[in-house]
């Protein structure tokens, strides 16, 4: 198994954004408006010579027993067990609030190595921001901007003192994976798509054998379309989970745009689509 970082922060901090920096594409959906990232989501990083898989996660929230920020939250706790290693990003230009330093609590009751990461600093801003992370008490912040790609020679430092040595095997692995692309047991691509709460990533949940997705009787759970490798018999699936799609003339808000266009992005790359459909609601065009 890879080294296994995951980016944890309250909502909006720019964590989705450092996770398409060092994936290399633009696969985590990222919005001005906080909670945007509902379902964690695994990718392969680089940086420099250093690759590991790095997982984006819903922004730290409390929220009423069962309520769906209780489940995001769930996922976050999945994520951090499941890390070799978090990064802790907070946002330098809003400055270390309560719930920051709640959540640094957190990070050191994890007992695993900690990379705290203060965003935004591109241009110089959030000097006061940097300042306050430091009295986070895990350790030096490393000031980045995930989006103008800034400080990253820093974290390439911090990451490299923390992850093991690269062994020959890694080279190895890589054939591996193309000589499984040749034998023809590369994973089938399937996407699920369907109307919002048709009932999507229930059935990946129940194929996968564990609440690896978000669901919740609200129409419009799952935002980014996540992959999921399901064994089924003999057969490896890369099933897409995907958000529900509406009738276009309904789509107004941006972020409900930019979901579609995930959805619309895993059915292109997909190999096989299954329609879902809700047997209590009748047929409808969209
Ligand atoms: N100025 C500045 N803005 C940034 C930077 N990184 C991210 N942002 C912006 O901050 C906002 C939130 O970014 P996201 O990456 O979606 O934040 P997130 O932590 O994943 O948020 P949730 O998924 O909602 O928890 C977006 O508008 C980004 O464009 C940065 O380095 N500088
Ligand atoms: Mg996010």
């Amino acid at each position: 198994m890879a080294f296994t970082i995951a980016l944890i922060g309250r909502p909006n901090v720019g964590k989705s954004t450092l996770f398409n920096r060092l994936v290399g594409q633009k696969l985590a959906l990222v919005d001005d408006q906080p909670g945007v990232t509902r379902d964690r989501r695994e990718g392969d990083g680089r940086l420099g010579d250093l690759e590991f898989t790095i997982v984006d996660t819903a922004g730290l929230d409390e929220g009423a027993k069962g309520s769906l920020t209780a489940r995001m939250r769930e996922q976050t706790d999945v994520a951090i067990e499941l890390a070799d290693a978090l990064m802790f990003i907070v946002d330098a230009r809003a400055g270390v609030t309560p719930h920051d330093q709640a959540f640094a609590d957190l990070m050191r009751r994890a007992n695993k190595p900690v990379i705290l990461l203060a965003n935004k600093v591109e241009g110089r801003q959030g000097a006061a921001g940097i300042a306050e992370a430091f009295a986070l008490g895990l350790g030096d912040p490393i000031p980045i901007s995930a989006e103008h790609g800034e400080g990253l020679n820093d974290l390439y430092d911090a990451l490299r003192d923390l992850m093991p040595e690269p062994d020959d095997d890694d080279g190895n692995d890589q054939e591996d994976d193309e000589a499984e692309e040749d034998d023809g047991t590369r994973p089938i691509r399937v996407a699920i798509v369907g109307r919002p709460n048709a009932g999507k990533s229930t059935l990946i949940n129940r194929l996968l054998g564990e609440e690896r997705l978000l669901t919740s009787p609200e129409a419009g759970t799952t935002r980014d379309s996540i992959a999921v490798d399901v064994q089924w018999g003999e057969r490896s699936l890369r099933i897409f989970d995907t958000a529900g799609l509406r009738r276009r003339s309904r789509i107004d808000e941006k972020l409900e745009k930019l979901s579609v266009a995930d959805t619309l992005r895993a059915i292109r790359f997909a190999e096989a689509v299954v329609l879902m459909m809700d047997s209590q609601n009748r047929f409808e065009e969209q």
